[in-house]
């Protein structure tokens, strides 16, 4: 029997020859052996209820007599987003240490069941038939993220809950909010009301503006929660700026705040080491953003600050993180920040020159694990999810997408053809605390050109961090697995951009 196509690729699957499938019946129940099970359960439960005509009830037994079963077990996988999957034709069941490994458990059999169960509900239930199949499994690293610049351009908190179910499929449990930079401000900070004001008044092209209130943010926080995905809020500092700068003339030695920004150049805004306004500034937004978020991450940004001078820099890294890990949280930067030898212990790195290092980004990177910190990989050239495809065609807005500075366009085979033991030299595999595709949105403007250059290579990137290291990733393996997933995002109504491998642009270690 061939193995299902699943993405991304599970540890191991048996699918045992000749075995009956389970086939979902009227009045089958969804049962949770543990409270903390249940609203998994309930999400299980949604799902089956679009075939079926009407949910099926979740009921907590601790005798576990149901059809499909979700159970929390310490022994089910050393990892606690690990899980057990196990489909007969007698029953459905899921076992795991911990809540977040039953929901990828769920996300695994999601894609075991119809495509049809995906698109909004029909005159006729849809036949549920699942293949037999045993299923051991856990991630390879447990930072596996999406970054969204919501400062280029504005999304609602909708449009974001509606893109953390999408990337949840694929077992992403990180949700970067890039919060700020020189094109507008999105998050409210009390004590500067004008940030969320003429701050974020605008976007790219002046196609309008937007915020998120403390209540809004609260909600992105819980949505994501309840799909397992941890908020990383990022301020970025002290460059990418302007929108600040433009709110708050204090931050200015003359008092003036500048016109806003619109355009899409990068390196051009900073803040100023030497003036006591920049550090009331700094210490009041960090400590309220961190106040916001429950998630154990605060990033401080980092790159590009080609205006501030490198004494200025650095004197700007060492009190800037000392007050962002004084919120209690443990800091971000982008691998710039490595500049820095005065970093708070356990900072992590976030790495985004290509897969070939450039410039001195490699040893950068590997100063924040010589001060005791991780990092996490996002190299421009292949995770990045706002560089251009090649022969990408236009968008589904109709007009062409993408950027392409970092080495040219990205194919889907430069997107699944990567290590990433082997992008920085001299980290080990324990050093890497994991992957992040961003999506950086100077070229995008609606959720339909969002989702078109998220998928499909956010799952090439998603199989990277997920699965197990392979020596050579089976590209057309993953292509068929692909036109799987790809049937599951139509029917969900997700725009896909080219499916089509393409050729291997990139010498990947
Ligand atoms: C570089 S990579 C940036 C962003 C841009 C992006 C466009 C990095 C840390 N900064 O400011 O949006 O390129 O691809």
């Amino acid at each position: 029997m061939p193995l299902p196509a699943l993405i991304p690729a599970p540890v191991s699957v048996e699918a045992p020859d000749g075995a009956a499938p389970f086939v979902l019946e009227p009045g089958a129940r969804v049962v949770v052996a543990h409270d903390d099970a249940r609203p998994v359960g309930g999400l299980l439960a949604d799902l089956l209820g679009r075939a079926t005509g009407g949910a099926p009830a979740v009921v907590h037994d601790p005798a576990r007599r149901g059809d499909l079963v979700l159970e929390l077990d310490a022994a089910a996988a050393d990892d606690d987003e690990g899980y057990r999957l196990e489909v007969a034709d007698s029953g459905v069941r899921i076992a795991a240490p911990h809540p977040s490994g039953l929901h990828h458990g769920v996300q695994t059999l999601r894609q075991l069941l119809p495509v049809a169960l995906e698109a909004s509900a029909g005159p006729d239930p849809v036949p549920v038939a699942v293949p037999a199949v045993r299923i051991a499994d856990a991630p390879r690293f447990a930072y596996r993220g999406v970054m969204l610049d919501v400062a280029r351009r504005f999304f609602t908190v909708e449009q974001v809950e509606r893109l953390i179910d999408e990337v949840a499929l694929l077992k992403v449990n990180h949700l970067h909010l890039h919060l700020t930079d020189d094109q507008g401000w999105r998050i409210a900070v009390e004590a500067y009301p004008a940030l969320t004001g003429v701050g974020a008044s605008t976007s790219v092209d002046g196609r309008g503006g937007g915020h998120y209130s403390a209540a809004d943010y609260a909600r992105i926080v819980a949505h994501a929660a309840s799909r397992h995905l941890t908020v990383v809020p990022e301020v970025d500092l002290p460059g990418h700026t302007h929108a600040a700068l433009s709110a708050v003339p204090e931050l200015h030695p003359d008092g003036v705040a500048p016109e806003p920004y619109e355009g899409v150049d990068v390196g051009f805004s900073g803040l100023d080491p030497h003036l006591p306004a920049t550090w009331a500034f700094v210490e009041r937004v960090l400590g309220e953003v961190a106040a916001m978020t429950p998630g154990p991450y605060l990033h401080i940004g980092g790159d590009e600050s080609l205006a501030t001078s490198d004494a200025d820099y650095l004197a700007f890294v060492a009190r800037a993180t000392a007050i962002a890990a004084g919120t209690g949280k443990t800091v971000i930067g982008w691998h710039e920040l490595g500049r820095s030898p005065e970093l708070p212990r356990g900072t992590i790195g976030q790495y985004w020159s290509w897969t070939t290092p450039q410039d001195d980004s490699a040893a950068r990177t590997r100063s924040f694990v010589a001060q005791g910190g991780r990092v996490i990989l996002s190299p421009s050239d292949v995770a990045y999810l706002d560089i251009s495809y090649p022969d990408g065609g236009d968008g589904p807005g109709g007009r062409p997408l993408g950027q392409d500075w970092a080495n040219g366009p990205t194919s889907l085979a430069d997107a699944y053809g990567w290590d990433p033991a082997r992008i920085v030299p001299g980290l080990a595999e324990a050093d890497i605390l994991g992957i992040e595709a961003p999506l950086w949105t100077e070229t995008i403007r609606t959720l339909p050109e969002a989702e078109w250059m998220l998928f499909p290579r956010l799952a090439a990137v998603a199989e990277i961090a997920w699965s197990p290291a392979s020596p050579e990733r089976d590209l057309d393996g993953f292509a068929r697995r692909l036109d799987a997933f790809r049937a599951r995002l139509d029917a969900m109504g997700v725009a896909c951009g080219p499916t089509g491998t393409g050729a291997a642009h990139r010498v990947a270690g």
